[in-house]
């Protein structure tokens, strides 16, 4: 029996005006009406039907002349491109660059000759291992990668949150980074370096031992973005007016100071809201809270580098900032999140070659390969030569050059002349006064695949970084070790690590050993020349050490219930305000709560939903019949006892009591538990959270 087509319902609008609009690239086409843009084809036809197939009866075979439908799927089809093959999750926002004072005197680089000058950024910030969709919280090195839109060229400080890297010729990378990937028979584990692969290749790679701390510290955990500091791992070289060379390292240091959170907390972060990072800096960036960071210069003469106990090629190295001290030479400043998430951090592309005239690379073989990687990576995830022609990655100055033609080619030379010398008297010329010149360096050495030998120290400086950590952080680095080396099936693996630590610190190894159940220690590992006697701690190294001066920028969770305390609710967001901090409430229902006052209070999160895991601090803010009603709930009780365990600092109104027992936490049982029995009492609260953590604790939770 045939069957009615049912007519769908839809509205279509009628086209009074039609305007053509042209996005940035030229590439959207949209006809307008009224203030209701037309759905059109990508070939600008506008569209009648969106929602069926154009069939043969319904139900009935499609047909092939349905240009729309074929276009919109063909379009989805190839919408994905190859993710990054690191640093695959990442992600940015712009901002500027302002220059603090001329470093003529050094460089020629114009980005460095005037004092105020603004220049535009890009930054993206990522995880190495993961795809893009893992986790924000996987123990890992974090990228920094910042793009400066100079007068002269873009200017790539493709760096990481870690001052130095795993290995020290570009060759093994493709080795490191398949070892920490998933294993290819089984497909993972995914973003873990927790895994047999990757602990094989790094014990059988000393010349990792040094970053192996670092990444086995809590920077490999970080709070947020906002908290990391960022470097450009190699040394690089300025040049002046006259081409003379001076060495330079850059540094990024957070205006907020650095932090990070604990592995327990991090694990649950990553089950909470995977995109912790993300929206973190999406909500700062949202409200007007720009986070800012001060690019420091670590200056540098052939004398010294021929002096230094290390080499300075060497990117295992670094040079302690107690040794030189850091130069800030301008700040950088995030104000604007994307508009398009793929427009513009998914299709960036940072390369550490671009560098503008007064910037040039040293002979540092990790960055020597690299210059060649990051243009070659770009045809493949992005498909062209021409992935420069893609707004976020075009040049801000002027340019003119004769490339053209190619895949998605959006600008070709205009004219007859694509070619020079020519006798048009058209086009762009070179400039050898305004060019990018080389440092003249002269060399004579014959051509062969060699390691220098002043590269050989693999353990000095990795026992420095350890000794250099506060005892928290040591015992940190232990349990990630241990953590880690625990989820290795083979033992082999685990011994050849322990005889890699012991020759880093005795104490280190043999507590790593122990948790592994290692009853004989192992000879400690072959060095290839004698580690130096140690080396001075340097504080710079240290988290704790360099933690903020204030709460600011950081969040307060307060778990609020029905007839709580309006007036202390108040105070706290009074004293939270004047501190720079955010306040969110955590309710047992969406929607909020009615305090005693009678007024009704919004809150961000149900209690399922806002795990104490995801602030800084927390308070509880209850009524007694609150308290009671959250003692029964799991979410309630993990709120207070992970709160407790990750050794944050908690504040409560007299009637939480009784959550607190249910929790397995005494209220008094140390000062980090601050009762609020007054307005008074939060302003002391506020001022103990600078603090961010109470480490004294932490013996006690045995975490
Ligand atoms: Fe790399 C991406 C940082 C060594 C090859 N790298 C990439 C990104 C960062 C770094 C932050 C992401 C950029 C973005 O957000 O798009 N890489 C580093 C640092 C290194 C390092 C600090 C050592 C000091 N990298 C390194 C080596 C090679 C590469 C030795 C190859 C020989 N890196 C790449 C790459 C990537 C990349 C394959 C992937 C995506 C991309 O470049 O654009 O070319």
């Amino acid at each position: 029996m045939a069957r009615q087509a049912t007519e769908t319902k839809r509205t279509t609008a009628k086209i009074h005006d039609q305007t053509l609009l042209r996005g940035d690239g030229g590439e959207l086409h949209q006809t307008r009406a009224g203030d209701v843009a037309v759905l059109t084809t990508a070939q600008g036809a506008p569209v009648a039907d969106d929602q069926n197939t154009l069939r043969v009866g319904a139900p009935g075979p499609s047909l092939i002349e349905d240009f729309h439908f074929r276009e919109k799927i063909f379009h989805f089809d190839h919408e994905r491109i190859p993710e990054r093959v690191v640093h695959a999750r990442g992600y940015g926002a712009h901002g500027y660059f302002e220059t603090y004072e001329s470093l003529a005197d050094v460089t020629r680089a114009d980005i460095f000759q005037r004092a105020g000058e603004k220049t535009p950024a890009f930054v993206r910030f990522s995880t190495v291992a993961g795809s893009e969709g893992s986790a924000d919280l996987a123990r890992d090195v974090r990228g920094f990668a910042v793009k400066l839109y100079t007068r002269e060229g873009n200017w790539d400080i493709v760096g990481n949150n870690i001052p130095v890297f795993f290995i020290q010729d570009a060759i093994k990378f493709p080795d490191v980074i398949h070892s920490v990937k998933p294993e290819p028979d089984r497909g993972f584990p995914q973003a873990q370096s927790a895994h047999d692969n990757f602990w094989d290749f790094i014990s059988l790679t000393p010349e990792s031992m040094h970053m192996i701390m670092w990444v086995m510290s809590d920077r490999a955990i970080p709070r947020s973005f906002r908290f990391m500091e960022g470097f450009g791992v190699h040394t690089f070289r300025f040049l002046d007016a006259r081409d003379e060379s001076t060495f330079v390292k850059f540094l990024w240091k957070p205006k907020l100071g650095l932090q990070s959170v604990v592995w327990n907390e991090a694990v649950k972060i990553n089950g909470a809201d995977p995109d912790f990072h993300r929206r973190d800096l999406w909500n700062a960036i949202q409200s007007g809270n720009f986070p800012e960071w001060e690019l420091c210069v670590q200056l540098f003469d052939q004398d010294f580098a021929d002096s230094f106990d290390f080499d300075v090629l060497d990117p295992t190295k670094l040079i302690p900032e107690e040794i030189i001290k850091p130069r800030p030479v301008g700040r950088l400043v995030l104000d604007r999140m994307p508009d398009n998430f793929f427009a513009e951090t998914e299709q960036v592309a940072f390369m550490t070659q671009n560098v503008p005239p007064g910037i040039d690379f040293s002979n540092d073989p990790l960055l020597q390969g690299r210059n060649f990687s990051y243009l070659d990576t770009q045809l493949k995830r992005l498909g062209s030569p021409n992935f420069t022609h893609i707004p976020i990655n075009a040049p801000k100055c002027p340019f003119a050059h004769f490339q053209q033609d190619g895949h998605m080619a959006m600008r070709n030379p205009v004219g007859r002349t694509n070619y020079q010398p020519n006798s048009h008297g058209e086009g762009p010329r070179e400039d050898p006064v305004r060019g990018t010149r080389s440092f003249r360096e002269p060399i004579d050495a014959p051509k062969a695949r060699l390691r220098p030998e002043s590269f050989a120290d693999h353990y000095s400086q990795a026992r420095q970084f350890f000794l250099s950590q506060t005892v928290t952080e040591q015992k940190h680095i232990a349990m990630a070790l241990t953590f880690e080396l625990s989820k290795c099936e083979n033992p082999v693996i685990r011994e050849r690590m322990v005889a890699h630590l012991l020759n880093i610190d005795e104490a280190l190894g043999a507590a790593v050993a122990d948790k592994l159940g290692i009853e004989k220690l192992p000879k400690p590992a072959d060095a290839a020349v004698p580690p130096r006697g140690d080396l001075p701690a340097s504080p710079a190294l240290s988290i704790i050490e360099n933690g903020p001066e204030s709460f600011a920028g950081r969040k307060i969770g307060v778990l609020v219930s029905n007839g709580c305390d309006g007036r202390l609710l108040k105070a706290l967001q009074a004293a939270a305000d004047k501190e720079g901090a955010i306040v969110e409430l955590v309710a047992p229902k969406v929607g909020g709560v009615t305090s005693a006052d009678g007024k009704h209070l919004p809150a961000q999160h149900m209690i399922d939903g806002g795990p104490s895991v995801l602030f800084d601090a927390v308070a509880l803010v209850l009524s007694a019949e609150g308290a009671e009603m959250l003692a029964k709930e799991a979410a309630a009780r993990d709120f207070v006892a992970d709160a407790f365990a990750h050794c944050k600092f908690i504040a409560f109104s007299a009637e939480a009591a009784p959550l607190f027992e249910k929790a397995g936490v005494a209220p008094d049982a140390d000062e980090g538990l601050v009762p609020l029995d007054g307005t008074a009492s939060v302003t002391g609260f506020i001022e103990s959270c600078r603090k961010l953590r109470l480490w004294a604790r932490e013996a006690a939770v045995k975490l």
